[in-house]
């Protein structure tokens, strides 16, 4: 809360209604967007509508009341609660005479504040650059003063023209350090899977608890605030499960309907923990009035990176704002635990979460005992080294390795498959 940065800024905020379901917004979270960037919102502009309208979004007569509402609140800035075209933006700027930020922008602006690492920040940036470069003929006539910088022209080139190859150059020249990054990470992810620990990512609406959650599994001390993305770039650490053994738990960027589409694209790569998880521990804030459609909007995200087909565990947290909510394990039909209701906060309900991600994740994993001839044991036992999966060995009197296995089910899959035919009969039980 102390470290809320301040913009200064001083908004008029506009939400409209619609009848049409999919253009459908939250005024409460839109509040909190807009005070989780650091500016203050001096009077909301409502109405309700139909569908947008080209021109300013708006009918021309609330845009005359948005308007008003700015000279006479002496506001420096109109924030919508929904995403303009450029022309738009355009039109309600010179109607205003301030200037006008959509939802989009909003997200992006907050996203550059909160952004730590640095490949957190050029993908910021460069979600950023392309939000501009839709919306840079705006910019042309008050960039226009001040053309003539030596060395930034090439030959013939109007300003809207050197801007826009400045913007291109620059994107590039981030894309390009992007794919460094990537490759580094690449790096540490193959030697975590070489070593067969299963990765659990935690996933979820933003401000649902993710990094509470986080913090109550690991004592980790990772930024929790009450503040809409809080975290943005995955972190991640090792914990140990009694049964499963080490795994590794990361937190990740919360979600939030109607994402601008170019951050989606910029946090896949950052999401890449979450596509390839063993797990997803999908957080929920079920003191929340909305979390069906917050269930809904975290799905379509994760359909959108590639994610949905991860396996998942629902956390129902904040039940101590809940009277009727006792902490307890939800089961499917099969009696595969399918939620877990939990106080990440007031830590209750996180022995029966242990308990549920245990089972899923031993459902997921097989044992073997194995008699192993001498002319294989060489490689076999390496190879099981590696995978750290061995529980214990001993040898017969023919010299046979006796040794018991355990493993990621998809792991056993993998080896039958390299190893062909023979490897089936060494399986005892
Ligand atoms: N009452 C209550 N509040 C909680 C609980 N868990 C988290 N919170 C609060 O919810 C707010 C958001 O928590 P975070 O852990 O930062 O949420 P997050 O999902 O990581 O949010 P982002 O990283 O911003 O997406 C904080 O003010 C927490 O103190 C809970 O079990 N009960
Ligand atoms: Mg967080």
């Amino acid at each position: 809360m102390f470290d809320r940065y301040e913009s200064g800024e001083r908004a008029v905020l506009v939400h409209i209604n619609f009848t049409h379901e999919g253009e459908w917004e939250d005024l409460s979270e839109f509040e909190m967007l807009v005070s989780s960037a650091g500016v203050s919102s001096l009077q909301v502009v409502t109405g309700s509508r139909q569908s947008p309208h080209p021109k300013y979004y708006v009918g021309e007569g609330k845009a005359q009341e948005i308007a008003q509402v700015v000279q006479m609140s002496g506001a420096n800035i109109v924030m919508f609660n929904h995403a303009l075209s450029p022309a738009q933006e355009r039109n309600l700027e010179s109607l205003c005479k301030c200037r006008v930020l959509d939802r989009t922008g909003l997200i992006l602006d907050i996203f550059a504040q909160r952004a730590r690492t640095h490949e957190g920040k050029l993908q910021v940036e460069l979600a950023q650059l392309r939000h501009i470069s839709t919306r840079l003929i705006r910019g042309w006539t008050h960039l226009e003063r001040q053309k003539g910088g030596i060395g930034l022209r090439g030959p013939g080139e109007t300003q809207l023209e050197t801007d826009r190859r400045l913007l291109r150059d620059r994107i590039k020249a981030i894309l390009r350090r992007l794919d460094k990054v990537a490759k580094q990470r690449e790096q540490g992810r193959r030697a975590r899977s070489r070593a067969q620990i299963p990765t659990i990512s935690l996933v979820g609406y933003t401000n649902a608890g993710k990094s509470t959650m986080f913090n109550c599994i690991t004592d980790a001390g990772v930024y929790a605030a009450d503040q809409l993305f809080a975290t943005l770039d995955p972190t991640l650490r090792k914990i140990d499960l009694v049964d499963v053994g080490p795994a590794i738990l990361a937190d990740t960027v919360g979600f939030i309907r109607h994402l601008p589409h170019d951050l989606v694209a910029a946090f896949k790569a950052t999401l890449q923990e979450t596509q390839e998880a063993d797990i997803l521990l999908h957080v929920v804030d079920a003191s929340d009035e909305r979390f069906h459609e917050n269930i809904d909007a975290v799905h379509e995200v994760l359909e959108e990176i590639d994610a949905h087909e991860v396996p998942a565990l629902l956390v129902m947290n904040k039940i101590d704002n809940l009277e009727s909510q006792r902490p307890r394990i939800e089961r499917d039909e099969n009696g595969v635990p399918r939620a877990v209701w939990v106080s990440a906060m007031e830590g209750v309900g996180i022995k029966l979460l242990f308990d549920a991600l245990t089972e899923r994740l031993a459902s997921q994993m097989v044992q073997y005992h194995l008699r192993i001839p001498p002319l294989y044991q060489g490689r076999m036992r390496s190879t099981f080294f590696q995978m750290k999966c061995i529980q214990r060995e001993d040898y017969d009197q023919d010299g046979n390795l006796l040794i018991n296995v355990r493993m990621q089910q998809v792991d056993w899959s993998r080896l039958e498959k390299r190893e062909g035919a023979v490897f089936r009969d060494f399986i005892v039980t």
